[in-house]
């Protein structure tokens, strides 16, 4: 996207966060899925955003690297109903296939209008006439159609970064007309996967008087495009990156200090129950006690950069994990072999990629993911076509990636399979495997990602 499109983004949070050091304070890029991926389309495009920037002090509009930021007020009950409650304890487990039970509290359900209703008034109190409006995720499936009423000159995109649900399950949400009723008042809607698209359209016909096709509905005498557009990485950003002397200098430090002999096995997730974290350390141990690797030959990275930790179902899978590394680490363990390293932090995004540079292995083992991009950003990191990526097939990557090691999270044999394999794949299989994958990622980039969004949309 060029500067000509300004387009106005609307999503839960701003791009960035506020950091303090001292007496100072800056703002930050913050790590997730959606910035990742919408933040080098906009850079400098002179768009605007209008989103939470987390906590609950008032702010004013400002200019950040030439994005004009448009923040949203949230009182602390609101982030308790709206946020931590309807958002993550109802929709989010909701649409991740349940894998957690989904909590259906009445009292959310109107903080849940009302944050909703207030993104709407921001953006059409600063939109300009006929602008298009890109809306982002599951916290606000209800802005589209707030947004047409209040401005129906409005071009009005959504795009969902996660799974949709099977109507089996869509169809338990006490608030399932209204929910699709939101997003019907898109003009278009987006998905990562052609099974999401799909889900939505027959959970639209089901729940409300929408008729029409998988790619083309209608509601109210108003046509709906749904159509599914993979969300990809900066490639050729993390390829920079990655042939940095800098970043080599720190990927080399880093095997040096994990022992330069010894194979790394990388996983990099927010501490999410959808990840499956614990699954993934199970294996790992089982790959120990069952002897197909040791301590000597190889050795487990686990970043974790925390998240939504004060949601219960959080709070128990941090426990569970620390519980398994620490007794992964008590049996198997040596002096100068650490058998998992575990990091409870975000690292600055040049490190994350001097870690993907050093892995000989990435795990990237969701139980259910809307795309996941860790396995995208590996990928591109690989340079000299080295390294193995074991991608789970409940993440919309597995749809494109097919050349990566598949894998089902939830079966421990193919789990403690699929990494054995991975670990002693031959040199020439693995490179004409990593060619491929890097192929795919280098010509479905994050910009054409937009462009065929914004291209989607009506003139
Ligand atoms: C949602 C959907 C979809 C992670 N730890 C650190 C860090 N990260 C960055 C990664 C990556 C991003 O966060 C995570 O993206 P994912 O796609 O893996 O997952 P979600 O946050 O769940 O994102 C997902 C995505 O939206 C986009 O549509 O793919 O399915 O759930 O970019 O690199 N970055 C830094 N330090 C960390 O410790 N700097």
């Amino acid at each position: 996207m060029a500067a000509k499109d300004n387009v106005l983004i609307i999503a839960n949070r701003l791009p960035i966060h506020r950091v303090r050091s001292g007496r100072h304070a800056r703002w930050d890029t913050s790590p997730g899925g959606l910035v990742t991926a919408l933040s080098p389309i906009l850079k400098g495009s002179g768009s605007g955003w209008i989103g939470w920037p987390g906590g609950t002090t008032g702010i004013r509009t400002f200019k950040h690297d030439g994005m004009r930021m448009i923040p949203i007020h949230l009182s602390s009950s609101e982030v308790e109903q709206y946020y931590h409650g309807f958002s993550n304890a109802t929709i989010w487990p909701l649409y991740h296939d349940a894998i957690r039970t989904p909590t259906f509290n009445r009292k959310w359900w109107k903080p849940f209008v009302d944050v909703n209703k207030r993104f709407a008034q921001a953006a059409a109190r600063v939109a300009t006439p006929r602008q298009r409006v890109w809306i982002h995720d599951y916290q606000l499936q209800l802005v589209p159609k707030m947004l047409r009423e209040l401005r129906p000159d409005l071009r009005i995109g959504f795009f969902l970064h996660i799974p949709f649900p099977p109507e089996e399950l869509f169809a338990w949400l006490p608030w399932r007309r209204e929910i699709i009723e939101g997003l019907l008042g898109a003009d278009l809607i987006g998905f990562q996967t052609t099974a999401d698209a799909r889900d939505f359209s027959r959970a639209a016909r089901l729940f409300t008087s929408a008729t029409g096709t998988d790619h083309a509905l209608r509601h109210k005498s108003r046509p709906i495009k749904i159509d599914t557009f993979p969300v990809s990485v900066d490639s050729h950003e993390i390829e920079r990156c990655a042939a940095d002397p800098h970043t080599i200098g720190h990927a080399q430090e880093l095997r040096r200090r994990v022992g330069a002999s010894r194979r790394i096995i990388l996983a990099v997730d927010r501490l999410d129950y959808t990840k499956g974290i614990d699954l993934r350390l199970l294996a790992f141990e089982e790959l120990l006690r069952r002897g197909l690797a040791t301590v000597d030959e190889c050795v487990m990275i686990q970043v974790a950069s925390p998240t939504r930790e004060t949601v219960s179902d959080y709070v128990e899978m941090r426990t569970t994990i620390e519980r398994i590394v620490g007794r992964i680490n008590g049996e198997y363990s040596i002096p100068g072999r650490v058998a998992v390293h575990y990091f409870r932090r975000s690292i600055p995004r040049r490190e994350l990629v001097a870690y993907y540079a050093a892995a000989d292995v990435m795990m990237v083992t969701p139980l259910r993911d809307g795309m996941n991009l860790v396995a995208k950003e590996y990928v591109s990191s690989r340079l000299d076509h080295s390294g193995a990526l074991v991608l789970s097939e409940f993440a919309g990557a597995a749809q494109e990636l097919r050349q990566a090691y598949l894998v089902n999270p939830w079966d421990m044999d193919g789990m403690v399979r699929s990494m054995d394999i991975a670990l002693r794949q031959s040199r020439k299989d693995g490179r004409l495997r990593m060619g491929m994958l890097r192929m795919h990622v280098r010509r479905h980039h994050v910009h054409q990602w937009g462009r065929d969004f914004m291209g989607a949309m009506p003139e």
